[in-house]
This record gives C-alpha cells, sequence and structure tokens, in this order.
C-alpha cells in the first residue's frame, strides 16, 4: 500500500520535473542548436529551433546624416542654452574637440556629466524647414526586442516621424508619428500604444505623448516594442511562448518587428510655443545625446551567434544552412528545400534542417524509386521525418527527394504531413498526434463524393445540405437515394382534381383521374380517348370537372333501379 502510493508520487514527480525542464521560466531559450543523444542507433544529433542572444546593436550601425552639413559648427556658431533659452552665447565649433557636436556622440558611452551629443545647425533660414534625416543602417536583418529609446538634449521636436526599412534602405515605412498635434501636422488623431489591442497591433500611430515642447523635462522618446510584445505575452512578459506562436504564424507580425534599417526624420525642432520667435532663431535646433536600439540578428532560428566580419554583421549558421541570415542550404545539403526554423511546439521549436543531397549520401542513383530505411538514408532518422505517423521513408530520384512511405492514422503527403481523402485536418491536434486527421463522414447519398474541405464540410448534391449533406433544403424530401424535389406540397405543388398529397412523394388520385399532379383524365389514356364527352382536361383548381359527374351517372341509373321501399 505504502510502496504503491510511493510509486505513484515518484512517477508523478518524474513526469512533473520532465514538463518543468521543457518550460524555461525566462525568456531566452531557443539557445541551443543541436545537443547529442543516444538511440538504438548509437549516438545521433538532436537538432532543435535556435536563435542569438538580443543585445545592443548600436555597436554595429552605421549612421548616416541628411543634409550632409547639418552639423553645427562649421563655421562655429552660437546657440541658445537649452536651461535658459535667452542665454545665447553657447558656442559649436566643429574644429575645437569640446566644442563639436559630431553625430558619433549619438552612440557614445552615456551616464556622464553633462551628457555628450550631436546638434544640428540653428533654425537660421526660418521659415525655411529644418528637416534633417538620421539613417541608422546594419546591413542585416535585425529583430527588434526592446523599446528604440531616443534621449535629446534639446526639447523634443514639435514633428518627427520614425521609419524603418525591411530592404536595406531601398523602400520605408513609417513605424510611428510624434507630433505636439498629430491632427494639425499628421492629419491624424492622437492614439498612444495603449489604445491598440492584438488586432489592431500593426496599426501605425501618431502619438503626443513625447512630444510636450521645450520646456518640458522629460527629454526621452519611445518606440514601444515591449507593450507591443504584451498584447500576446502579457503586461509582464511572462507568457512569452504566446509571443512566440503568434510570430510562427503570422508573418506580418514578424515583419513588423524586423529591420535592417531605422530613419529618424526631424521634421520640426522644439519652440515650445504656438509661434516662433525670429528675433532668436538660435533657440530653435535639434540635439541628440543617445539612441538605444537592442534586438538580435534575424538567423531564421538556425544560429544562436552572429559575428561582426569586414564590419558586417552574419549570423554564424547551424543546420546545414549558410547565408548572412541563414537564408538558404549549404551546398550538398539540398536534399529539400530550405525552409526557416519554427518556435512551435514550445518550447525547443522545430529546426527544420538542411538534408544532405541525395548524391552525397550515397543512395544508388540508377534507383528511379526505392524504399530504404531512415537509417540507409542519411544515418539518423531526422531525414525521415514522417511526424510519427511511418518510420519508412523512400527516395524519389526523379524529384531528387527522400518521401515518407506508408503513412499511418489516415496522413499522406512527403513527411505525412497532410490527411487523406476523405480526412480532414484536427485543428485542435498537433502535426504528430494520431488523432490528427478526422474521418469526413459525408453522406454517401447526399454528397458528390466523400472528400470535405478543411472544416469538415462536405460536397452537397442538389437539393441536399448540412456539413455532412445528410438534409434536404425545403422543396425537397429525403428517399432512400438522397434528396429528391418534392412531388407535391401545399404550396406550389398542388394535386388537382380533388387528389390529395401522401408525404410530398406522391398524389393520390380520384379513380377519374391520374397524372402525377391527377392532371389528367384517365378516359384519355385509354383506347378511343374520352370519345365526344367534353374532355376539358384538368385544369388546376378545376376540382369540380365533367370527373365527378361521370361518376354519378352509373350511381343514379342504379338508384333509379331499385324497387320502391316498403313493396
Ligand atoms: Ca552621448
Amino acid at each position: 500500500m505504502y510502496l504503491s502510493r510511493f510509486l505513484s508520487l515518484h512517477t508523478l514527480w518524474v513526469t512533473v520535473s520532465s514538463v518543468m525542464q521543457h518550460y524555461p521560466s525566462v525568456w531566452g531559450h531557443y539557445d541551443v542548436c543541436k545537443t547529442q543523444i543516444y538511440t538504438e542507433e548509437g549516438k545521433v544529433w538532436d537538432y532543435m529551433a535556435c536563435q542569438p542572444e538580443a543585445r545592443d546593436m548600436i555597436k554595429y550601425v552605421k549612421v548616416t546624416l541628411d543634409p550632409p552639413d547639418i552639423t553645427c559648427g562649421d563655421p562655429p556658431e552660437t546657440f541658445c542654452a537649452m536651461g535658459n533659452p535667452y542665454m545665447c552665447n553657447n558656442e559649436c565649433d566643429a574644429s575645437t574637440q569640446e566644442l563639436a557636436h559630431p553625430p558619433e556622440l549619438m552612440f557614445d558611452l552615456e551616464g556622464r556629466h553633462p551628457s555628450t551629443f550631436w546638434q544640428s545647425t540653428t533654425w537660421k533660414d526660418y521659415p525655411k524647414p529644418l528637416h534633417v534625416n538620421i539613417t541608422l543602417s546594419w546591413n542585416k536583418t535585425i529583430e527588434l526586442t526592446d523599446n528604440i529609446v531616443i534621449t535629446f538634449e534639446s526639447g523634443r521636436p514639435d514633428q518627427m516621424i520614425l521609419e524603418k526599412s525591411l530592404d536595406y534602405g531601398r523602400t520605408w515605412q513609417p513605424y510611428q508619428y510624434y507630433a505636439t498635434d498629430c491632427l494639425d501636422a499628421f492629419h491624424m488623431d492622437p492614439k498612444s500604444v495603449r489604445d491598440l489591442s492584438q488586432h489592431t497591433v500593426l496599426e501605425i500611430i501618431c502619438t503626443e505623448e513625447y512630444s510636450t515642447g521645450y520646456m518640458t523635462n522629460s527629454k526621452i522618446i519611445h518606440f514601444e516594442i515591449k507593450d507591443r510584445f504584451a498584447f500576446f505575452a502579457g503586461p509582464r512578459l511572462h507568457n512569452m511562448a504566446s509571443l512566440y506562436g503568434q510570430l510562427d504564424t503570422t508573418k506580418k507580425l514578424r515583419d513588423f518587428f524586423t529591420i535592417t534599417d531605422l530613419r529618424i526624420r526631424l521634421l520640426r525642432p522644439a519652440t515650445g510655443e504656438i509661434y516662433v520667435d525670429e528675433q532668436h532663431l538660435a533657440r530653435y535646433f535639434y540635439a541628440i545625446s543617445d539612441i538605444r536600439v537592442y534586438g538580435r540578428c534575424k538567423c531564421n532560428l538556425h544560429a544562436t551567434g552572429c559575428k561582426e566580419e569586414n564590419k558586417r554583421l552574419l549570423c554564424e549558421c547551424e543546420h546545414n544552412t549558410t547565408g548572412p541570415d541563414c537564408g538558404k542550404c549549404k551546398k550538398n545539403y539540398q536534399g529539400r528545400p530550405w525552409s526557416a526554423g519554427s518556435y512551435l511546439p514550445i518550447p525547443k521549436g522545430t529546426a527544420n534542417i538542411c538534408i544532405p543531397s541525395i548524391s552525397s549520401i550515397g543512395i544508388a542513383p540508377k534507383l528511379a524509386m526505392s524504399t530504404v530505411s531512415s537509417v540507409q538514408v542519411a544515418n539518423h532518422k531526422r531525414d525521415c521525418e514522417c511526424f510519427g505517423h511511418s518510420n519508412r521513408c523512400s527516395y524519389i530520384e526523379l524529384l531528387n527527394t527522400v518521401i515518407c512511405v506508408s503513412c499511418k492514422h489516415n496522413t499522406r503527403g512527403q513527411h505525412c504531413e497532410l490527411c487523406r481523402l476523405g480526412y480532414f485536418r484536427n485543428a485542435s491536434a498537433e502535426l504528430d498526434d494520431e488523432n490528427v486527421c478526422i474521418d469526413c463522414y459525408c453522406n454517401p447519398f447526399g454528397s458528390v463524393h466523400d472528400r470535405c474541405n478543411d472544416r469538415g464540410f462536405c460536397e452537397c448534391k442538389e437539393g441536399t445540405s448540412g456539413p455532412k449533406c445528410d438534409k434536404c433544403l425545403p422543396g425537397y424530401i429525403w428517399h432512400s437515394l438522397g434528396c429528391q424535389p418534392n412531388v407535391c406540397d401545399n404550396e406550389l405543388l398542388h394535386c388537382q382534381n380533388g387528389g390529395t398529397c401522401i408525404n410530398n412523394v406522391r398524389c393520390q388520385c380520384p379513380p377519374a383521374y391520374t397524372g402525377i399532379l391527377c392532371e389528367k383524365l384517365r378516359c384519355e389514356r385509354e383506347p378511343g380517348g374520352c370519345g365526344g364527352r367534353s374532355s376539358a382536361p384538368g385544369r388546376a383548381g378545376e376540382g369540380a370537372g365533367p370527373g365527378p359527374r361521370l361518376l354519378l351517372l352509373p350511381l343514379l341509373a342504379l338508384l333509379a333501379a331499385r324497387p320502391p321501399r316498403g313493396c
């Protein structure tokens, strides 16, 4: 008794602890691309989805300013103090280190006092706009993992657009608009990221939160990555699995957080007032002390390392992949098309490794199709990936590919990843579940065939309805062979000449009438027809036609021939 209780507790603990070790509580898993495991075939590699750690991406950035001569100090000029706009004897001089404000001071180590900062020329050409584009380029796709933070030394600009590029600066899309008055500046209603939801998370908004003018104490502007993550992962990002699941299945969402370049478009400096003080234009300029961008190299879940080589970031690709983003299979590893790794199933994901090209793994090329075990194909089962529905694969020379054979559990396809005809995908089961495919159960009489769509709906014959085609549309009635149109009803198809509709399938006609709706005189079908008698063929509604009269004649003759009562 005690022993069995102990054993069951022990079993429970083993189960719980094995589950626990698969669910790391911190964000930062997917940090291993492969491990060695022992199987009956010996030591083999077990592969999993992996990604580099998130880090400070500013170290690797290249900055470009447009116009190129927009930095102050060449020639030297004076500007008004940040805290006191009427003290206008500060100097910017590019040729003197202490008085110069070059762009690199936006990216140096902060924390010292006073801050180091880049500064533009003043707005001396007013009313011509003071426009500056600051472009940050990585020459590599980056996935953002934390807020973009820009710290101004001047007041935060009255108007600014943060833009992103995904194609190395060829095309740009807005990320967020910033203005003291969104409606006036960009014809947009002001919004905060907190006004968004899971469904509107990709909306590009204009915010007034960070543009409160010259005299405000706060100097920081955010682009809120974490608040957007929180719509999926919860307020403290405790459910990253949910976010990863969404990123895996929604390309648009993944692309939203992916960049190669950022562009800060400064459109109007902080004025702090409605009107620009034209007597003191040295009050107006842009100055930025710090820009922070955190993210990770995008390696398509095929690398944990990302190194700088010849001033360019490159993924250190695993899983037999190559390219700056591990975006293709290595030479001799093109046994199937390249595919990005997947975060699913949580927590180890799916590696989708590139497998050796068939010619490089010693399969006899003369075979048009040969059934071989996974071990023969490439020495480990990974090349025979059948989601547990088969353990046998074939090599098809013509396609130069390996396919699963004898897929069980009603599956089919190269990796037993599809359902057999007559079955549909169980949306609540994983691909490796034995119950992944459900029988369509199409009614054999009501359906065109036994196949159904991905929601289990069958294709119905005329007059038939219902997901399984086992119901009849109005005007139809189920016979032994499916739905047939009603012969008669009480609406459109009336039985005529006094006929009665029986179960919608036939009219029971008076003896003198015949036809589907009792529309014909029976005598019309007899030899000689209806003779000289009125043969008005039964018109609809003509219940009192010649028929009843014809019936009455012999009856009256019979009555007349009867002897009087009482004799
Ligand atoms: Ca700085």
